[in-house]
């Protein structure tokens, strides 16, 4: 995979990839890392043997899959990404149906270095490859009337077991504005550590949108339209007192079920604070003059 380097973030920072793929364990093991931490061990050093489990293999949001976090990997594993087509269409000049090939061609792929924060509360660095979704929506060419951007998750209940269940209302779907949808940082992603994404990350072919919670980050898309409405995103379908369209990460807004002031980034002992947007700040001025408490 061709890749070009743009680094937001020191690599430094990178949550290891084994520490990743054992997401489980390290969320279990969150204590012995403190300790580890105290006996001046690196989190590499501790992260070493469960290189070797890989049996415990990840922890993903995936409800099509399951609502358990660490069943998608296993229950993904199989899951048919070729082929894949993605339709274009709503409020735009070139409505068509591509291929996902030629979807990872329209641009020069990079590696980005991103946070990712869930509402739950975990957080991880991760250096996803893709473009940024700005150079996909200018070759469709929207109309002026285009003001929002919705993107669906593929629908195929025989192979996406949750999909069987009434857990959601499927497929799922995510929405943003133009302006956000056109911000450089959103990414159209294809592929995490340096390899194709894993099916359980999203496979072929996900969103990536740093500032905002994990879930409007949609995995396996099949169609990006563009509309002149407002989406209505699945989570905030579900449950619009907890989820609302925007979902900006933000320290002073509370779940009604918890606190949103902190996170536990993976491997980590001691919870750190959460920085308003994700600590994206280029992004602030796509929200002036708006309340964030109330567009929550
Ligand atoms: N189609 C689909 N996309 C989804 C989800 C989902 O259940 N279905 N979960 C979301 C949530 S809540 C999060 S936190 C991220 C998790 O992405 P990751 O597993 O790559 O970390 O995916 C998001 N995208
Ligand atoms: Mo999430």
């Amino acid at each position: 995979m061709l890749i070009k380097k743009a680094v937001d973030i020191p690599s430094s920072e990178i949550t290891p990839k084994n520490v990743y793929l054992n997401r489980r364990k390290f969320l279990a093991g969150t204590i012995i890392s403190g300790a580890a931490a105290v006996a001046g061990m690196s989190l590499r050093e501790l992260a070493e043997p469960t290189n070797v489990l890989k049996d415990v293999s990840n922890y993903n949001n995936y409800y099509e899959f399951s609502t358990d976090k660490y069943e998608p990997a296993k229950l993904a594993k199989d899951f048919k990404t070729q082929p894949w087509s993605v339709t274009i269409d709503g409020q735009v000049k070139k409505k068509q149906v591509l291929d996902v090939d030629t979807v990872m061609k329209m641009a020069t792929p990079e590696e980005r270095i991103y946070r990712h924060r869930c509402v739950e509360g975990w957080s991880i660095v991760v250096p996803w490859v893709g473009f940024s979704l700005s150079e996909l929506i200018k070759k469709a060419e929207p109309l002026p009337k285009a003001t929002f951007v919705e993107f669906t998750t593929v629908l195929d209940p025989n192979h996406m077991p949750g999909q069987r269940t009434g857990v959601l209302d499927w497929p799922y779907v995510e929405g943003l504005r133009m302006d956000e949808a056109m911000h450089p940082l959103a990414l159209l992603c294809f592929g995490m550590y340096g390899e194709t994404l894993p099916n359980q990350d999203g496979a072929p072919l996900r969103i990536v949108v740093p500032w905002k919670y994990g879930f409007k980050s949609a995995k396996a898309i099949v169609r990006i339209h563009f509309t002149d409405k407002q989406p209505v995103n699945t989570w905030n379908k579900s449950a619009p007192n907890e989820y609302g369209f925007y979902s900006n990460v933000n320290p002073n807004v509370d779940h009604p079920r918890w606190s949103q002031a902190k996170e536990r980034r993976l491997g980590e002992f001691f919870k750190r604070p959460t920085l308003m947007f994700n600590g994206y700040d280029q992004v602030a001025s796509l929200y002036s003059g708006m309340d964030l408490k109330k567009n929550f």
